[in-house]
């Protein structure tokens, strides 16, 4: 279901058991050696979700990826796994997009985290400009999403994101404003949850 030029919404993308697979694979790798944390940012805010970058880490001081978390304990980053992969190419391609995801970031969602409106444009000019999509898988507790245009005063609209649907934002609306308003406890999966756990799938 394409929602505007370039932003495709797959519902019901995955299957129950690929959503509970998908949500242990994340759990395993948000308490394994390289855990989750809690990432503070510019201005020294801390973010409410749980982030753990695989491919490349995304540095909340700097707006940067690099190859180890020099802003949290410099330990290196876990590869992506191939299944994770996968989907996101399939997802992409299925859209109209080709990409070769390096960056996958792992969120996680209590009922009370939110994400503030922003855009994501820390990944190359080059990969932007190609608009190149970024994937995004939720599992778990569905959300109340908000997505813009490309300038912050021109008007947001609602979707609601749910276990196991894909949304693709690619071309022109690869830059669109967006953000996380809500949590809606009590949704997930039956072997999901609770919260949510969001991956976004990046190329540099
Ligand atoms: C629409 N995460 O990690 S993913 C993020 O649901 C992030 O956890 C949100 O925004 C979440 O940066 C939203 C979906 C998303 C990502 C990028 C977009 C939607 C987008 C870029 C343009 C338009
Ligand atoms: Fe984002």
């Amino acid at each position: 279901m394409q929602i505007e030029p370039g932003l495709v919404l797959l519902q019901g993308r995955l299957s129950r058991d690929d959503q509970r697979i998908l949500w242990e694979m994340c759990n395993a790798l948000a308490h394994g050696p390289v855990p989750m944390y809690t990432p503070t940012v510019r201005g020294g805010r801390k973010m409410s979700v749980g982030m753990l970058c695989l491919g490349k880490h995304w540095n909340g001081l700097t707006y940067t990826y690099e190859e180890r978390r020099t802003d949290f304990d410099g330990l290196p980053v876990p590869p992506i796994p191939e299944r994770f992969r996968e989907l996101a190419r399939d997802a992409a391609c299925d859209a109209g997009f080709e990409m070769s995801p390096d960056i996958c970031i792992m969120n996680y969602y209590t009922v009370e985290a939110r994400m503030g409106v922003h855009q994501d444009k820390d990944e190359r000019p080059e990969t932007i400009a190609r608009g190149v999509p970024i994937v995004s898988v939720t599992l778990g507790d569905a959300a109340r999403f908000v997505v813009g245009g490309v300038t912050r005063r021109e008007p947001t609209r609602p979707i609601v994101l749910r276990s196991g649907d894909v949304l693709v934002m690619g071309g022109p609306s690869r830059l669109r404003f967006h953000g996380v308003t809500r949590i809606l406890p009590g949704t997930a999966t039956e072997g999901t949850g609770p919260g949510r756990f969001n991956l976004t799938f990046r190329e540099w």
